[in-house]
């Protein structure tokens, strides 16, 4: 951090006028990046962000941490003591104008994308190049998670399934990020990114397993459908309460650097998981101990019926970064290889140089909350159907990889028509076995059941005996 301490002092000698005394200089993009405990980051990445557009990094990203006064040299003029005072943290210019910083920029923060409406790249777009074997899978992935939430939603209609929530809309958030990441990264997400774990290798058996809860899912029906969780793929249970996720990723990514492991922590939420505390508590701690979690918010307009603007006042999500001392980049989610690339480069700066990273994924969930919700009671029905049409990820990408010859009509309907059986197949198998014993309901928690688990046990159990009409005739008692 030689950078951070040298700079004022030569800017001193150098001042022609005392504001810009303190003005930090913009270091060399490569010691930005390839900061020296690092190991150098890679060739494609450093294109990237040597490229034209290279101030989407953000700006000079500093670690303010000399905390002990320096002496400021006199000056002819006057004293130095005038121009800047020594504060824990460093220096702070003076001003005599009185000016208060404004509550919200003069431009809102810009948003990186790769591929237009059309799913043909941008004139003078920085990407990382993805092969054609990832971009297939890629959009095959994304295929399978918007067929899978059609069957599962209709389930649900059905009365086959208490449950659900889909993803529509967000496919593209979903799977190029789990794309860009690796199998050791730990994932801690929200509830609406299923295709992390989908591009991770869980079954449709799997998924459809836990929603029916039956004696497959891994958590023993005890809990509501779509909270899945794989330890074999380093994902994380589902949690319902909104955040909770946002604080464990960050003491995770903690241990991570501890154990000085090549691995990162990704945690995925919503607009309105930002406004719990849990948000702000732990992005804090990440900058403090430079933890590496990169941090996907999923800015989809909505927290059920609660529309952004009622959320929060600032430009969205990723202005937060800089006012907690966060690289921070604005994407469109929408766009598969922009999210590929971003949450790519993300990781290398987030493992590299041991620093979280937030992204702001700007989406729109284009189904319901969930199956509890009737989302054209609160949002105008065309405004959902112009992104369900217009702004739909995955037919951008099926554009791209279409016009670059690694797709065909005849491959899309062969994918649609497969997937669709193999759901059906998962569905039918899901629903036949078996429930989880009654008893499972007491276990994994403690070794030994405390008295009032056992008595809540066998309270229940006498209820059942008298009121059996009122229990499912299918779980085991
Ligand atoms: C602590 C907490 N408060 C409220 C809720 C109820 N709730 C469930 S989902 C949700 C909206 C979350 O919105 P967002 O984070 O934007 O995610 P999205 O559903 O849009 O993907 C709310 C308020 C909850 N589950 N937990
Ligand atoms: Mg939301």
């Amino acid at each position: 951090m030689a950078l951070c301490r040298q700079r004022p002092r030569a800017a001193l000698k150098h001042a022609a006028s005392q504001f810009e005394l303190l003005k930090p200089s913009r270091p060399a993009l490569s010691s930005l990046i390839g900061a020296p405990r690092s190991a150098a980051p890679s060739s494609s990445l450093l294109k990237l962000i040597g490229g034209p557009r290279a101030d989407w990094v953000g700006r000079t990203p500093r670690r303010f941490e000399s905390t002990v006064a320096e002496k400021l040299p006199r000056f002819a003029n006057g004293v130095a003591g005038n121009l800047a005072m020594d504060f824990p943290g460093g220096k702070v210019a003076f001003t005599p104008k009185m000016s208060f910083i404004s509550e919200s920029p003069e431009e809102r923060a810009h948003c990186y994308r790769v591929l237009d409406e059309d799913g043909q790249p941008l004139a003078h777009s920085s990407f990382i190049q993805v092969s054609k074997e990832v971009a297939v899978r890629m959009y095959t992935e994304m295929v399978t998670l918007q067929t899978m939430d059609n069957i599962f939603y209709e389930a649900q209609r059905q009365g086959r399934i208490s449950f659900y929530l889909t993803s529509i809309g967000e496919e593209a958030i979903n799977i190029a990020s789990a794309a860009a990441l690796r199998f050791d990264d730990l994932v801690f997400p929200q509830y609406r990114e299923p295709g992390v774990l989908l591009w991770r290798g869980f079954t449709l058996q799997e998924f459809a397993n836990q929603c029916f809860g039956n004696r497959d899912d891994y958590g023993k029906g005890r809990q509501m459908p779509i909270h899945y969780g794989s330890n074999k793929l380093n994902y994380f249970t589902v949690s319902s309460t909104i955040a909770t996720q946002i604080p464990h990723a960050v003491g995770a990514a903690y241990s991570l650097k501890m154990d000085k492991k090549d691995a990162c922590v990704v945690t995925y939420f919503g607009d309105g998981g930002t406004s719990e505390g849990d948000f702000h508590a732990a992005i804090n701690f990440a900058a403090v101990r430079e933890a590496p979690v990169i941090f996907i918010c999923r800015n989809n307009g909505w927290a059920i019926s609660t529309p952004t603007s009622d959320q929060f006042r600032s430009d969205g999500i990723v202005v937060r970064g800089q006012a907690y001392g966060v690289r921070s980049i604005r994407v469109d989610g929408n766009d598969a290889l922009a999210m590929y690339s971003s949450v790519q480069a993300a990781r290398e700066m987030a493992i590299g140089e041991q620093r979280p990273i937030l992204i702001e994924a700007l989406t729109y969930r284009t189904g319901h909350h969930s199956t509890s919700d009737d989302s054209t009671k609160y949002r105008p029905a065309n405004e959902i159907e112009w992104w369900r049409t217009a702004r739909d990820p995955v037919s951008r990408l099926r554009k791209w990889i279409e016009s670059n010859g690694w797709w065909s009509e005849e491959a899309e309907s062969e994918l649609r028509s497969d997937v669709r059986k193999q759901l059906l197949h998962a569905i039918q198998v899901a629903e036949k076995v078996e429930k989880p014993p009654i008893s499972d309901l007491f276990t994994d928690v403690y070794d030994v059941p405390p008295s009032n688990l056992r008595e809540q046990e066998m309270v229940l159990r006498e209820t059942i005996k008298r009121y059996p009409q009122e229990y499912p005739g299918d779980v085991p008692v």
